[in-house]
């Protein structure tokens, strides 16, 4: 086994691999850039080689640079993650050359299966079952149409040289054909600079399901079983899981013996996934990807074998340690992808520090009931130069039930503060009912739209109380002094009654020498931190409240809800210039209308509450006096800096 080695990677992948690393005694040496010198996985690793500047092709990317860093450090093997370097033959192949070992297959398998046409005849030649089509060397494009006319529409023609969903024409009809063909050629010359296509009968309704396969030096390769993949977006993993919901021990053996029969036929070493699409019972050859994957985590939680272990014991030459009728599953496992971005704004992704952040509680083993990889700390940012991942969270149980309900559980205890995350939209997903039933197909979340981006839905009084109860406690604590005394509100009978605007609510808290009152319902709070435990009447709340700046993150009953805060007395006294805008501060949409036309009101009173960026915005009347007109009715949508409405100060 080896002494020490080097992993040429980043985040999550590269702590794993360093925490398998380390219980097996191995020494670990990362690499990092510009933008990661201060990051976990650096902190994970015994040595740390610098490479450049933060852009990966000036530094995960560039292999001198890691090889040197292998040389330098006494490294006898690379590991290279996902991603990366992690199937490219040139890189296996300088490895090779150098006298370090690639964990990984052989250059020759990474290049066996990287061409399309080529991987698909020769899983022919090894009787995979592959989607009826064409994928021969004649691309003229009179043959490409005979062809297309036998296989029968719908067709998909697929850029030989693409993967991941890159280059794909479907098409519905003969006369369609030409101009979809010729289409699909100028993509495919612009983004791999090669033309070729193939053709593929266009199966409407797949699943995704991908065999997990080991294969050692000695010649044994087994099958690790299956996990379903089939809810994606724009090709994109958001949920996987293994086993695949509704499989058969007859098919389960017949994919898994069809993904063994792929591996051999490339001459494959080490760890590696056949992807294929099934639809009802047949199952069908897609590609195969020659590293270990992000969702590995799911099969080593069913078998609770440890993937990278069995990678670092094959690429040091071991046979496998076990035989594939030693091989059996045990429960269910899920796995969601925590990324920055934000689902309400088609999941374009986010950046920004992780200003708060806690996972919910778990443990480190492969099969651990609740399981988080994570390459960031609070404080860390998400930084535009590499994948936007957070973390895993994968879950284990007796049965695909008792996941869900851990899942639902762990994305509800999960907190993100800083940045748009979709830990809402998952837990909606694992929720939903599509999902929960295993209705598989790759097209889940396109067809429950309306289930998981539900119409934004009334503020719940619990939500508004703790976001109230953490108003008064940041006051207290800027105060530093007898609450009492501090505040300046105005007060009946010595109760303190103030109005306060979160988001599109007005709420009242009164307070007296007889206790709180939140909209006239006793109160009584308590809080360690950021975490609050309230009375509200009879109603126990507990709920997490983090600020930043008078935005108010208020974590309550698995989910988030974010609020502007507006408070009167905060502002009263403030420049007319500072009072409102009236313009949409960021594009966006019209919420609510609060003020009448023509009636008076009060400077700093809320005239209009917007949404955007998940947020909600008040714009307040920047002086005494009317507004003239409402430029929008609630619903509409706003452009940024489109004036919202007229209004005329007194
Ligand atoms: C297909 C298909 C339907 N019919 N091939 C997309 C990515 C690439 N790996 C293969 N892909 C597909 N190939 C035929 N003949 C549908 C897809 C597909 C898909 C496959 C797996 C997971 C998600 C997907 C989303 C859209 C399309």
């Amino acid at each position: 086994m080896f002494t020490k080695i080097l992993i040429a990677n980043r985040g999550e992948i590269a702590c794993r691999v360093a925490s398998t690393a380390r219980r097996l005694g191995i020494k670990t040496v990362a690499v990092y850039s510009d933008a990661d010198a201060g990051s976990k996985h650096v902190a994970s690793c015994d040595e740390a080689v610098h490479l450049g500047p933060a852009a990966a092709k000036e530094s995960y990317l560039v292999m001198e640079k890691i090889l040197a860093a292998a040389k330098a450090t006494g490294a006898q093997a690379i590991h290279p993650g996902y991603g990366f370097l992690s199937e490219n033959e040139d890189f296996a192949e300088a490895c090779v050359k150098a006298g370090i070992t690639f964990i990984g297959p052989p250059a020759s398998a990474i290049s066996a299966m990287g061409l399309k046409s080529e991987a698909k005849s020769r899983m022919e030649k090894a009787k995979v079952p592959l989607v009826p089509g064409y994928h021969g060397a004649d691309q003229s494009p009179a043959l490409l149409q005979k062809e297309a006319d036998r296989i029968g529409y719908p067709v998909l023609i697929k850029a030989s040289a693409g993967g991941g969903g890159k280059g794909m024409r479907a098409v519905e009809k003969s006369e369609d054909f030409a101009a979809a063909l010729e289409s699909c050629k100028r993509e495919a010359i612009n983004a791999f600079g090669d033309d070729a296509v193939l053709i593929e009968k266009y199966l409407t309704r797949p699943r995704h399901i991908e065999v997990q396969v080991f294969a050692d030096r000695h010649g044994e390769c087994v099958y690790l079983f299956e996990r379903d993949c089939s809810v994606q977006r724009r090709h994109q993993k958001v949920l996987e899981e293994a086993p695949a919901p509704g499989m058969s021990p007859a098919r389960r053996a017949a994919m898994g013996e069809a993904a063994v029969a792929a591996a051999k036929a490339v001459g494959y070493e080490g760890a590696g996934t056949v992807e294929f699409i099934s639809e009802g019972e047949q199952f069908y050859f897609m590609e195969m990807n020659t590293r270990l994957q992000v969702e590995h985590p799911v099969t080593e939680a069913i078998t609770g074998l440890d993937l990278v272990e069995w990678q670092l014991r094959v690429a040091a030459g071991e046979k496998l340690p076990k035989k594939q009728s030693e091989l059996t599953i045990k429960g269910h496992s899920l796995e969601a992808r925590v990324y920055a971005e934000n689902p309400e704004k088609g999941f374009l992704p986010a950046i920004g520090t992780l200003a708060h952040l806690r996972f919910p509680e778990h443990q480190s083993f492969v099969n651990s009931a609740v399981r988080v990889d994570s390459g960031v700390r609070p404080g860390d940012a998400i930084t535009p130069f590499y994948d936007p991942m957070i973390a895993k969270l994968i879950v284990w149980g007796e049965d695909r039930q008792q996941a869900l309900a851990r899942m639902s559980e762990a994305l509800g205890h999960t907190q993100i503060v800083g940045l748009s995350t979709n830990v809402g939209f998952l837990k909606r997903l694992v929720e939903s009912k599509a999902f929960s039933s295993a209705d598989l197909d790759t097209g889940l979340i396109a067809k429950n739209h309306a289930e998981l981006f539900p119409e934004t839905s009334r503020v719940p009084d619990a939500v508004l109380a703790l976001a109230a109860a953490a108003v008064l406690a940041r006051e207290d604590r800027l105060a530093g002094s007898d609450p009492w005394s501090s505040r300046t509100g105005w007060r009946v009978n010595q109760t303190f009654v103030r109005g306060l605007r979160l988001g599109a609510h007005e709420v009242q808290i009164a307070y007296g020498r007889a206790g709180s009152l939140f909209n006239g319902t006793r109160l009584t709070v308590s809080n360690d931190g950021v975490d609050y435990q309230l009375m509200l009447g009879e109603q126990p709340v507990r709920g997490t409240v983090v600020f930043e700046g008078e935005t108010l993150n208020v974590f309550h009953a698995g989910f988030v809800t974010q609020l502007g805060l507006f408070d009167p007395i905060a502002h009263a006294g403030e420049d007319d210039s500072h009072g409102g805008k009236l313009v949409a501060p960021m594009p966006g949409k019209i919420v609510a209308l609060l003020a009448k036309s023509g009636v008076s009101v009060k400077k700093g009173t809320a005239l209009l509450v917007m949404e955007a960026m998940k947020m909600e915005h008040t714009i307040t009347a920047p002086s005494d006096g009317t507004v003239s007109e409402y430029l929008f009715t609630a619903g509409d949508q706003v452009g940024e800096g489109a004036e919202l409405l007229k209004f005329a100060p007194a």
